[in-house]
């Protein structure tokens, strides 16, 4: 299951996501073969619509929606061979067209013909030598075929053209990680890094290879410079869970640098979820209790697989003992991602969990991955409750990787 991979990863949607609406062809002499082919592919009837388009096709050769139109059908059922045949009709009405070159790479890597990829992938090149593209595509094929050496060579074509092109890194990581030939590699980025000082991807790149390479210290350098260019949530989480610094997971400095530090600010009270609205435990382990785990790792999050409940979501917490309180703490997330993170909301406390009035705090929280601090008038509680009332980017969730209570 290797090619389909390989290759959507770069070149993604392309082809699949040809949508009937949006790709329809222009008006023409043939439109209503087309509109009649479109009509009966979104009934089911393939055959029928294949008919329909070689009849609108004779009339307007190699209409290029109609062709993407095709292929999607041979897909459909499951005749990858016939897709590529109608690729390679369309081709050599245009030999020199880079980009019926690319339909034909994407179309025989989905369906794991890679050596008919990588000849188009070859085509590509030598068509466009100084655009990234080809380089990319010819690089991902040889990575997918395990030919890792010339998969490097053809990357880093594609990288010194762009190294800012983060697909082109992600195939020389997956091919020099094979080939384990990590001199040469240090070599070639350090070349880059020393041209782009602000190549993030070069120096992070160079830290896993000292890694991989069992040289500690290089790899902790590295990695403090590249998380020096960038340091969000999403750049540490990566840095965590990336396979080449399993070495370094339990020296102090890796964790200085990559874990999300969490403090109780009030650790005599214990807290407990007593109430969440929704959570959701189907697509991912977001329950309440989540939230006051004290690791910043894991994360309450509203329902989102089976349905999305819009806001407000709330919840509610309880303080043993009770305490007197005189704010609140929120840490989003720490994956990187945004999906929940609250921006408007209403603070509420309470004695015995049902009454809980009016607000002593509504505000609105900033973007971003680091912890927020909410203040209030001192108010002796049993139960605290977080509304959100909206999120960052108006999705319908809710999410919190941990809350605490500053007390008094
Ligand atoms: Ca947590």
């Amino acid at each position: 299951m290797k090619s389909k991979l390989w290759l959507t990863a770069v070149f993604s949607t392309l082809l699949c996501t040809t949508a009937w609406a949006q790709n329809a062809p222009a008006a023409s002499p043939a439109k209503q073969y087309f509109d009649q082919a479109q009509q009966l592919a979104r009934e089911g009837k393939y055959d029928d619509a294949l008919a329909a388009f070689d009849k609108g096709i004779k009339l307007e050769p190699y209409n290029e929606a109609a062709v993407m139109q095709q292929n999607r059908i041979f897909m459909e059922l499951n005749r990858p061979d016939d897709a590529l045949k109608m690729w390679d009709k369309w081709i050599e009405l245009k030999p020199d067209d880079p980009q019926r070159w690319l339909y034909k790479m994407i179309a025989a890597g989905e369906t794991d013909r890679g050596d008919q990829a990588l000849k188009a992938a070859d085509m590509l090149t030598q068509l466009q030598p100084d655009k990234v593209t080809g380089w990319k595509a010819k690089g991902q094929c040889l990575a997918g075929m395990n030919r890792n050496k010339e998969a490097l060579q053809a990357v880093d074509r594609a990288i010194t053209l762009d190294p800012m092109d983060d697909d082109s890194w992600r195939i020389r990581l997956a091919a020099e990680s094979n080939l384990k030939e990590f001199d040469s590699s240090i070599d070639f980025c350090s070349k880059i890094f020393a041209q782009h000082p602000k190549c993030i991807v070069a120096v992070y790149d160079r830290a896993g290879l000292y890694a991989m390479k069992g040289d500690k210290a290089h790899a902790l350098t590295d990695l403090k410079s590249a998380l020096a260019i960038r340091s969000d949530a999403g750049t540490r989480a990566f840095a965590r869970q990336d396979e080449r610094f399993k070495s370094l997971r339990s020296e102090t400095e890796f964790q200085k640098l990559v874990v999300t530090t969490w403090e109780r600010t009030a650790p005599n009270v214990t807290l407990k979820v007593v109430k969440v609205d929704s959570a959701e435990t189907v697509g991912e382990d977001g329950k309440g209790a989540n939230a006051v785990d004290g690791n910043p790792d894991t994360f309450w999050h509203t329902q989102w697989k089976d349905a999305q409940p819009p806001p407000p979501h709330e919840i509610v917490i309880e303080l043993k003992p009770p305490s007197k309180v005189k704010g609140l703490v929120y840490l989003p997330r720490q994956d990187g991602q945004e999906n929940g993170m609250i921006k408007d909301y209403e603070i509420f406390v309470s004695n015995d969990d049902q009454d809980f009035g009016q607000p002593v705090k509504e505000g609105a929280f900033e973007r971003g991955s680091g912890a927020k601090t909410a203040t209030f008038d001192p108010r002796p509680c049993r139960f605290i409750k977080l509304k959100a009332l909206s999120e960052i980017n108006g999705q319908p969730y809710t999410s919190a990787a941990e809350i605490d209570v500053i007390t008094d």
